[in-house]
Parts: C-alpha cells; sequence; structure tokens
C-alpha cells in the first residue's frame, strides 16, 4: 500500500517576521519519521512530504500527493495551525474521494472529538508508533486503542486509550531516508549546521504551567545511551549529519543518562556536535565539562520572567540565580546558550514585563535571549487558569489559529490587552538586541544582516509609533 505522511508549511503564517522562523532553521519532522519506519517495516511504499522546508504551498502538496496516489494520507498537526491540516485534508478529499485520512499529533490528541472533522477518517490520539503499526497490521481497533472513527451513522467512536510502547528501544530508526536531509539547516552562532534531530528520552515530569505534555505524559522512558549514539553514527557515516539537536523535554533530567552518553560520545570519537534544552538547575560543572568533552555547543534555558510571583505560579520551580549561574557556567566554556522569556503569564502587569526586561539589557552573562507571548494551548493548566479567570488572565480570542507566541496574543492579563502584549513584544525583542551590543555579534550570525536589520526596523518603528512604553532611559539604566 501506499502511504503519504504530510507537515505542512505554516511559518507563513507568521507574516513580516517569518524571516526569523525560517533563518532559525528547518526541523525535520521527526514524527513522521518515526511514523514511516514502521509503515516500511510492514511492507508498505511511503513518502514523506515536508511542505515548510520545500517551501511548498497547500495546493502543491495536494498535486504532488495526487501525483504519488496513495491509499492513506497522514497529516501532523499542531494548535495553531491545525486549521491548516483541515485545509489540506479537505483539499486531499476532493481531488480524491476515497483516500483514507489520518490526523495525528499534540492538538487532536487533546481536543479529540472536538477537533475530529468530517475531512479526516481517523484521528491518532497521543504517543502513536504502536497503534500506527497495528492498524497497517489492521488489527481490530479494540486491540489497539488510541483511534477516533465514525460510525456510518456519523457518531464519533474512540477506541480506548493509546497504549505507550513500554521499551522504547523496540522503536526502529527513523526513516531519514525519505527526508530531503540538505533542507535541515539550523542557524547557530557558528554559522549555519546541517543538523538532523533525535531523541534520548520521552516524557517530561515537571508541570510547567504553560506545557503541553500531553503525548508522551509525565512519565519519563529513555532509550539505551548505546542505541542513542548507534543512531548518531548512522546519521554521520550514511548522510553526512554533524550536528544533532536533542529533543528530549529536559536533557540532563537524568544526570547519568547524560553522562552515558557522553561518555559513548567521547569514546567513539565520533567529532559530532550536539545541542539541547534544559533546566538551569540541573546542570553543574562536572557535567557540563564532560557535555562539552563530548561536542556540546549549545544549550537553551527556559528563563520565563524574573518575577518571583509569576515565577512561582507557573510552577517552574528554578530559582532565578540559577540561571545566572548556569549562563556564566556555559559562557566559560564557550556553549553559546540561548534563554527563553514570557510574557503574559498569570500575573503580568507592565512593571514585571519592565523588570524583565531591565534584567535583560543589563545581564551581561545572558548572551542571547528571546520573549514569546504565554499562549494558553489547550490541555495545559494556563488554558484551564484563562477560561476561570483566574490571576488575572482572560481568553479574549478562542480562534485557535491565533494561539502562535509571536505577533499574537489571545489573553488579556489585568490591564494588559492582547494588543499591549504584541507590542510588548516586538519593543522587546528589538531591546534587548539592539540595546546590548554583546548580543550583536550572535544575532548577525544567526539571523543575517537583514534579520539584524530588521530588528532595529521593528525597534524604530515602535519609537516613531510612540510604543515605548518599557524603554525610557531612566529605565534602561542609561
Ligand atoms: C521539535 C519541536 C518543534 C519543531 C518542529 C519540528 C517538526 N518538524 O516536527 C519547531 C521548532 C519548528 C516547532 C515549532 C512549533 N512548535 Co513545537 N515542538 C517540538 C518538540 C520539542 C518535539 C516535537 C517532536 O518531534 N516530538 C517527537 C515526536 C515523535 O512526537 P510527536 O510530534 O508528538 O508525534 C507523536 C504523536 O503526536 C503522534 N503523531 C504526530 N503526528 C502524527 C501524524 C499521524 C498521521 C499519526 C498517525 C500520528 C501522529 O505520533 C507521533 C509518534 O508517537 C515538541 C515537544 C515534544 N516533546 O514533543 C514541541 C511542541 C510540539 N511544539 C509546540 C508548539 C506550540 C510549537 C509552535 C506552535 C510554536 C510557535 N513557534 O508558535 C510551532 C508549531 C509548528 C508547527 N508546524 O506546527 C507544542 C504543541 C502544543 C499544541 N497544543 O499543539 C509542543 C508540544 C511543545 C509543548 N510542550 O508545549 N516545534
Ligand atoms: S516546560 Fe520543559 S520542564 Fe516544564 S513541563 Fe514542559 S518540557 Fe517539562
Amino acid at each position: 500500500m501506499k502511504i503519504s505522511l504530510l507537515y505542512p508549511e505554516w511559518t507563513g503564517e507568521y507574516k513580516q517576521i517569518s524571516h526569523f522562523a525560517r533563518k532559525a532553521g528547518h526541523w525535520p519532522p521527526l514524527n513522521l519519521a518515526y511514523l514511516a519506519a514502521i509503515a516500511e517495516r510492514e511492507g508498505h511504499e511511503v513518502e514523506i512530504i515536508d511542505g515548510e522546508a520545500e517551501g511548498i504551498s497547500i495546493d502543491e502538496m495536494v498535486e504532488r500527493t495526487k501525483y504519488f496516489s496513495p491509499s492513506i494520507v497522514g497529516i501532523t498537526g499542531t494548535t495553531p495551525f491545525y486549521h491548516i491540516c483541515v485545509e489540506l485534508a479537505k483539499k486531499i478529499k476532493e481531488k480524491k474521494p476515497d483516500v483514507t485520512t489520518i490526523i495525528g499529533g499534540p492538538h487532536i490528541t487533546v481536543l479529540k472529538e472536538k477537533a475530529f472533522n468530517d475531512c479526516f477518517d481517523y484521528a491518532f490520539i497521543g504517543e502513536s508508533e504502536k497503534t500506527w503499526e497495528g492498524f497497517l497490521r489492521r488489527k481490530s481497533f479494540s486491540e489497539i486503542g488510541g483511534i477516533l472513527y465514525r460510525e456510518p451513522n456519523g457518531e464519533i467512536i474512540s477506541s480506548g486509550p493509546s497504549q505507550q510502547i513500554g521499551d522504547i528501544n523496540d522503536l526502529p530508526i527513523p526513516a531519514r531516508h525519505l527526508l530531503k536531509l540538505h533542507n535541515y539547516t539550523l542557524g547557530t552562532a557558528d554559522g549555519t549546521k546541517k543538523f538532523t534531530t533525535i531523541m534520548t528520552m520521552r516524557g517530561c515530569p515537571f508541570k510547567c504551567i504553560f506545557c503541553s505534555t500531553k503525548v508522551f505524559g509525565n512519565n519519563t522512558r529513555r532509550r539505551s545511551p548505546l542505541k542513542v549514539v548507534k543512531e548518531i553514527k548512522e546519521c554521520r557515516d550514511k548522510y553526512d549529519i554533524w550536528h544533532f539537536m536533542f529533543l528530549d523535554d529536559t536533557l540532563t533530567l537524568n544526570r547519568q543518562h547524560t553522562i552515558d552518553i557522553c561518555d559513548l560520545l567521547i569514546k567513539e570519537k565520533l567529532g559530532i556536535t550536539w545541542e539541547g534544552s534544559t533546566r538551569a538547575n540541573l546542570v553543574d560543572e562536572e557535567l557540563i565539562k564532560k557535555m562539552v568533552q563530548a561536542g556540546l555547543k549549545r544549550l537553551s534555558f527556559g528563563l520565563e520572567t524574573v518575577d518571583e510571583t509569576m515565577r512561582e505560579t507557573m510552577k517552574k520551580n528554578v530559582p532565578l540565580d540559577r540561571y545566572i549561574e548556569a549562563n556564566k557556567l556555559t559562557n566559560k566554556y564557550g556553549i553559546e546558550t540561548f534563554n527563553s522569556c514570557m510574557i503574559g503569564l498569570p500575573g503580568e502587569t507592565e512593571d514585571t514585563i519592565r523588570a524583565t526586561l531591565k534584567f535583560l539589557r543589563q545581564s551581561k552573562e545572558i548572551k542571547q535571549a528571546n520573549i514569546s507571548i504565554a499562549v494558553p494551548y489547550p490541555g495545559t493548566e494556563l488554558y484551564d487558569m484563562a477560561l476561570k479567570e483566574e490571576h488575572g488572565l482572560k481568553l479574549v480570542v478562542k480562534d485557535f489559529s491565533q494561539f502562535k507566541r509571536y505577533n499574537a496574543a489571545v489573553m488579556q492579563v489585568g490591564d494588559l490587552l492582547p494588543e499591549d502584549l504584541i507590542s510588548a513584544q516586538n519593543e522587546a525583542f528589538a531591546s534587548i538586541y539592539v540595546f546590548a551590543p554583546w548580543r550583536w555579534d550572535s544575532l548577525i550570525k544567526k539571523s543575517g544582516e537583514e534579520g539584524a536589520e530588521l530588528t532595529l526596523k521593528r525597534l524604530m518603528k515602535c519609537i516613531d509609533g510612540g510604543e515605548t512604553k518599557f524603554l525610557t532611559d531612566k529605565q534602561l539604566g542609561i
């Protein structure tokens, strides 16, 4: 049987700032590569179309799919771009009504029946490799669980809870040979690198209120370091990939697991480089040293906000001073370090935004930062808080296509309206770079001269429009 797995283009929705999203790089759809590997193992002919990396429109994707003439089309979707998946499935059904359409991913996992649009024949809920294998083997749905489908009378039926893979070492190696691997590059302070993504672990035990962890849940499952390093070696030798992004939610969650992987990388002398994200309180000098020896080039931390009450409400439970310490440490070992912050979290006021921005503008330890707008993804505690209007939150935009993070805001927080958060984000993003010369170099290396110019223009636009609420000389301390 022929199967098409589709990842539609999405950055175009960011309009004027899509440059930054694209310049930051294209990421391979690892989910589809896992599902493709299983389908191939079951003897099917599979294609993966990555509309984002290949820069193709929905209509082109429909044409390509029609040309391949699959019996099954599987689409992956997150909340803000789910409407694109619906549009794509509808168009495919128009051209080829007999094709079976399947939707999977975080959005349908949380919303289930509510998002099970007519254009999809089946919805896969949660972690899906086991369900997918059972589906392709035509096992009875009640046996495999994790599927939504319709009875002939239109009634939606759930086949029961999805089954997680107990031992994730049983997963196949993702079918990267079906991807156009030269398309996947990352902008780093070391220049642009061809890369791929890899997971050493699934799940996260923490409960940050804004984070959607519904697919893999809170129990963590680790792969054997030997398998991880074997996959890295295969990518290097077969596909000439020398840089790896570890997608684990919290890379150093299990210190010994990280050390074991590092030891193997060092022993094998693979010469590859890698990066990932973790919590600032889960690194120490000995570990960092080992990670650097094993090829670590970049680490990301979620700093979010400097306000202590807000930090408590969002349940991040990492003291702010740990970020300063962790950044000092990574700077000492020459690791590019990225700190992501959010505005619009519960309890946010103009003053708390100013405090976070002031901290970012003044902190020389923080070489790179990013500001996104808090989005209450369905299924998160933040979403429930916004619905219940707690901590000054109010969900004012209910259209999921606006649940983006950049240039869009869907919640009001106290007196801050969505439009205030958007202009604060514009101002913040520009100011933390423009007024911090020690960040210029990395901005230019990562976003190019065009990106640096856009950043400057963004700030000038705020100043011209009189929107500089968070930027006075006094606040800047100059
Ligand atoms: C890497 C990553 C990215 C990469 C994208 C990589 C790519 N090409 O796929 C980048 C950086 C570009 C990115 C962007 C965004 N991301 Co992101 N991202 C992740 C991250 C860290 C890993 C994704 C991954 O590969 N997981 C591993 C695979 C195996 O898991 P999976 O994708 O869930 O797939 C499994 C099931 O969902 C299911 N499945 C998925 N698709 C399909 C399709 C079919 C047909 C079937 C049968 C099954 C199925 O089966 C898979 C195997 O079990 C996750 C967090 C996480 N832990 O998953 C966040 C996450 C997916 N991202 C998230 C968000 C919000 C975004 C953005 C909206 C942020 C933004 N910039 O505005 C965008 C949206 C991009 C888009 N196209 O939709 C949220 C999604 C929440 C939600 N409700 O949708 C997550 C869950 C983070 C979080 N914890 O909140 N992201
Ligand atoms: S933000 Fe990170 S640490 Fe917090 S729950 Fe999500 S993945 Fe886990």
